[in-house]
């Protein structure tokens, strides 16, 4: 199951052309054709993985008949994300040998659409694990709403945002 999801994570997020799909505007795929395409998948499945994925990545339409990833995504979809105030403060997990290049350059969003952000530092330490010893950046995300920088929220709770400059973050340890 997780090695399902984390394949259909590839497939939403970052590359529908390796199965043979393409999505829509708004990251949507069709649910009958991806069942089609990819060996071993059937409804039941996939209904388990939305409803049981630790992060929520995925959502179905109403219909129930297309399915996209929430956020995360490297191709260019809008995914309709809510635009909204932030926290005073957010989090940012990454790894430490990424420090002195963030300190210098602030967040850049990589290759996604956008810098990934928590509203918890537990979250952000588990993103950060994932680059390896992790380090934690404290973002001043009020100040920089108040400065006019956009900030959205994605359906299962992530904060994104477009580009951090350096004079915004504040090293936690
Ligand atoms: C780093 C997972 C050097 C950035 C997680 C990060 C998240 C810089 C890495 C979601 C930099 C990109 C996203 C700079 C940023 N110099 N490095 N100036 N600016 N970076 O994987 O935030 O499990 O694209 O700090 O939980 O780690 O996939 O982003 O370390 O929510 O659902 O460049 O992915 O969710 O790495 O993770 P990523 P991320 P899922």
């Amino acid at each position: 199951m997780k090695a399902t999801s984390k394949f259909l994570s590839l497939i939403l997020r970052h590359k529908p052309q390796i199965v043979g799909i393409t999505l829509d505007e708004h990251g949507w795929a069709e649910v009958d054709e991806l069942i089609r395409r990819v060996k071993n998948l059937d409804r039941a499945t996939l209904e388990q993985i939305v409803a049981t994925d630790d992060k929520q990545r995925y959502s179905f339409s109403a219909d129930g008949k297309l399915i996209r990833a929430n956020q995360g995504h490297s191709v260019p979809v809008d995914v309709e994300l809510e635009e909204i105030s932030p926290p005073e403060i957010l989090y940012h997990g990454t790894g430490e040998k990424f420090s002195a290049s963030i300190k210098n350059l602030g967040l850049l969003k990589k290759s996604r659409l956008y810098v990934h952000l928590s509203s918890d530092i537990d979250t952000a330490e588990k993103v950060g694990r994932r680059h390896g010893v992790p380090k934690i950046f404290l973002v001043e995300s009020g100040k920089m709403f108040v400065d006019g920088f956009k900030f959205f929220r994605s359906v299962n709770g992530v904060w994104l945002t477009e580009h951090v400059p350096a004079k915004y973050l504040k090293e936690s340890f």
